[in-house]
C-alpha cells in the first residue's frame, strides 16, 4: 500500500540514519479509522544491523563516555523534545486519539522529564566501597563501579507511547548502553520523532536504534531472540511477558517486565467523599481506561455504597467523548477496533456473568466520522461475583466493577484476591488506616488519597502477573548496568 499525501511515513533509525523497508503497514486513527501513517516493518536483517550498530557504538567513543558527558547529552535530548513539543503532541494525539489536553499535561512533558531526572540521578548515584581487613594489617580496598549492560532491547506498548518508551531509553543511555527500541505497531510516531531529536542533538550513531514492526515473527521477536542483545526491558501484557520470557531463555538475558494489572481502589466511609469520587473516576477513566495503573475493581464501605455508585455514575456520564483537539473533550477512543472487540467481549461476558450495568456498556453512535473509529462508552458494573472473569481479568478499557465491603480486613482480602499485583489506591481520612491498608496491599505501588502521583526516583513495578523487577531512580540504574567490583590489596 502506497502512502498518500499528508500520511506520515515512519521509518527505522539505524546507525544514525533513517532507513526504509520494502514491507510497510498502515497505522489507522482510532478517532475515525483514517490512515495516519505508513510504517516500515523491520525484518531480521534490519534488527541485526541495529544490534551491530549498537555493538560498534559500545566499542567506540560511546563506550568510553563519561558520566558528565552522558548527563549533559540527556539534558540536550530533553531540550530537543521540549523544542518540538507541538510536533510530539500532534503525533501522539494522531496515533492514540487521546485528548490533546491529556497528552499536553502528561505524555509529552514526561517524555522530556524522564531524560532530565535520569541525568540527575546518574550524577548523584552512589556506589559501594568497603575496606577489608587482611592478616598483614594493611587491608584491601573494594570499590564497585557500573558497567553498561551492553545492547539493550526496549519493547514498549501503545497506551502512553512516548512516556513509557523514554522511561526506559533515558536510564539505559544514562548508564552508557546502546539501545534497539521497538515501539508498539499502534504508536510508531513519537518514537520516530525521538530518533530525529537524537540525531539533531548529536547522539552518536548506533547508540539509539529504532525498528518498527510487530511482536511474533517480526521485529519484537527478532530482538528478544537475538544472541547479541544483552538485556530486554518490556512493558505490555502479561501474556506477552510470558512469551518473551520463553524467547530469551536460550540466551539467558536479564529482563525487566512491567505488565498488566487488575488494580483495586478501597473507599472507606470516612473518606473525603467528593475527593474519593473524583479520584476513583479519574483512575478508572483516564486515557479511556488504558493505563496499567487504572482501577478496574472498586470496593466501597457499605454505608456509603449506594451514594458512591450514584456519584461515580454521574462522573462517568459527564465525560465528554469528543475529538482530541476540542475544548472540553475528556475521553478519547480506545486504541483500535481490535482492542475495542476485546473490551466489548468483556461487556458481553459481564452481562452473561450477571452484572448490573449501572451505566454505559455500548458503542456510542455519533452520526459522523467517529462511527468508523474505536469509541466506547464509559461503563460501570455492580453485582458480579468476585470469581467472575470480569472481576479477575484485565480489560484495559474505561470500565470498573463496584462492590461493597463491611470491614477493613474484608476490604484487604478482596483487594488482594488477584493474580496481578501492580497498584492500589486507598481512600480514607484516617491516616493510620491509610498506612496500614496501603502496606497490606499485595502490589508494587499503593496510593493513599491520590492516584498516579509520581516521583520518578521511587520504585515502580509489580508482583506476580504484573511484572518482574523494579524501575525508577536507582532501581533503573541497577537494571541497566552491571555493578562490578575491584579489590585492591594495599
Ligand atoms: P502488548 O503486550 O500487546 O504489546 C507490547 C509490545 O510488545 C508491542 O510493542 C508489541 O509489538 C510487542 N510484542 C507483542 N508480542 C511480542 C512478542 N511475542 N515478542 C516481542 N514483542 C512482542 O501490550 P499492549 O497491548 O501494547 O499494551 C497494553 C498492555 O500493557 C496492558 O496489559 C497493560 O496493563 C500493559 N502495561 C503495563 C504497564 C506497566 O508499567 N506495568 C504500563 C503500560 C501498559
Ligand atoms: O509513570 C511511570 O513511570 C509509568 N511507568 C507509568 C506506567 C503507566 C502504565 O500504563
Amino acid at each position: 500500500m502506497k502512502p498518500v499525501a499528508a500520511v506520515a511515513e515512519r521509518m527505522h533509525f539505524i546507525d544514525g540514519q533513517f532507513v526504509d523497508s520494502v514491507r510497510q503497514f498502515p497505522k489507522t486513527s482510532p478517532v475515525d479509522g483514517g490512515i495516519v501513517a505508513m510504517v516500515h516493518e523491520a525484518g531480521r536483517a534490519q534488527v541485526d544491523a541495529a544490534v551491530r550498530a549498537g555493538r560498534a557504538a559500545l566499542r567506540g567513543a560511546w563506550g568510553r563516555s563519561t558520566v558528565t558527558a552522558r548527563a549533559a547529552l540527556l539534558h540536550r535530548i530533553a531540550d530537543g523534545i521540549e523544542r518540538r513539543f507541538d510536533d510530539f503532541l500532534a503525533a501522539e494525539v494522531a496515533d492514540t486519539g487521546k485528548p490533546v489536553a491529556l497528552a499536553r499535561r502528561l505524555d509529552i512533558p514526561r517524555g522530556a522529564a524522564n531524560f532530565r531526572i535520569f541525568a540527575d540521578i546518574l550524577r548523584a548515584a552512589p556506589m559501594d566501597s568497603h575496606f577489608l581487613d587482611t592478616a598483614d594489617g594493611r587491608g584491601a580496598l573494594n570499590y564497585a563501579y557500573r558497567k553498561p549492560l551492553g545492547v539493550v532491547g526496549i519493547i514498549s506498548p501503545w497506551n502512553l507511547p512516548l512516556l513509557l518508551l523514554t522511561w526506559k531509553v533515558a536510564p539505559a543511555l544514562a548508564c552508557g548502553n546502546a539501545v534497539v527500541v521497538k515501539p508498539s505497531e499502534e504508536t510508531p510516531s513519537t518514537a520516530t520523532l525521538l530518533a530525529e531529536v537524537m540525531r539533531d542533538v548529536g547522539v552518536p550513531p548506533g547508540v539509539f536504534n529504532l525498528v518498527h514492526g510487530f511482536g511474533p515473527d517480526s521485529a519484537g521477536e527478532f530482538i528478544t531472540t537475538h544472541p547479541d542483545v544483552d538485556g530486554i526491558t518490556f512493558t505490555g501484557e502479561s501474556a506477552t511477558g510470558s512469551a518473551i520470557m520463553k524467547a530469551v531463555a536460550p540466551t539467558v538475558k536479564p529482563v525487566s517486565f512491567e505488565l498488566g494489572g487488575k488494580n483495586p481502589a478501597l473507599v472507606f466511609a470516612d473518606a473525603d467523599f467528593d475527593g474519593a469520587v473524583a479520584g476513583v473516576a479519574q483512575s478508572v477513566f483516564e486515557n479511556c481506561g488504558q493505563v496499567c495503573l487504572c482501577t478496574e475493581r472498586v470496593y466501597v464501605e457499605r454505608p456509603i455504597f449506594d451514594r458512591f455508585v450514584t456519584a461515580l455514575k454521574a462522573k462517568a456520564e459527564a465525560l465528554q467523548l469528543g475529538l482530541p483537539q476540542e475544548v472540553g473533550t475528556t475521553m478519547g477512543p480506545l486504541i483500535s477496533r481490535g482492542h475495542r472487540d476485546k473490551v466489548l467481549s468483556y461487556f458481553a461476558l459481564a452481562r452473561a456473568e450477571g452484572a448490573t450495568v449501572v451505566t454505559g456498556g455500548r458503542v456510542p453512535s455519533f452520526g459522523d466520522a467517529r462511527d468508523q473509529g474505536a469509541w466506547i462508552e464509559p461503563t460501570i458494573w455492580t453485582g458480579l461475583s468476585e470469581q467472575a472473569r470480569c472481576v479477575k481479568e484485565e480489560v484495559f478499557g474505561p470500565v470498573c466493577h463496584v462492590a461493597p465491603f463491611d470491614t477493613e480486613d474484608e476490604a484487604i482480602a478482596l483487594a488482594n484476591d488477584t493474580r496481578y499485583g501492580l497498584a492500589a489506591a486507598v481512600w480514607t481520612r484516617d491516616i493510620s488506616r491509610g498506612h496500614r491498608v496501603a502496606q497490606a496491599m499485595g502490589c508494587g505501588l499503593a496510593w493513599v488519597n491520590c492516584w498516579f502521583l509520581r516521583d520518578l526516583r521511587t520504585p515502580f513495578g509489580g508482583a506476580r502477573l504484573s511484572g518482574i523487577g523494579r524501575e525508577g531512580g536507582m532501581h533503573s540504574l541497577n537494571f541497566y548496568s552491571e555493578p562490578t567490583n575491584v579489590c585492591v590489596k594495599l
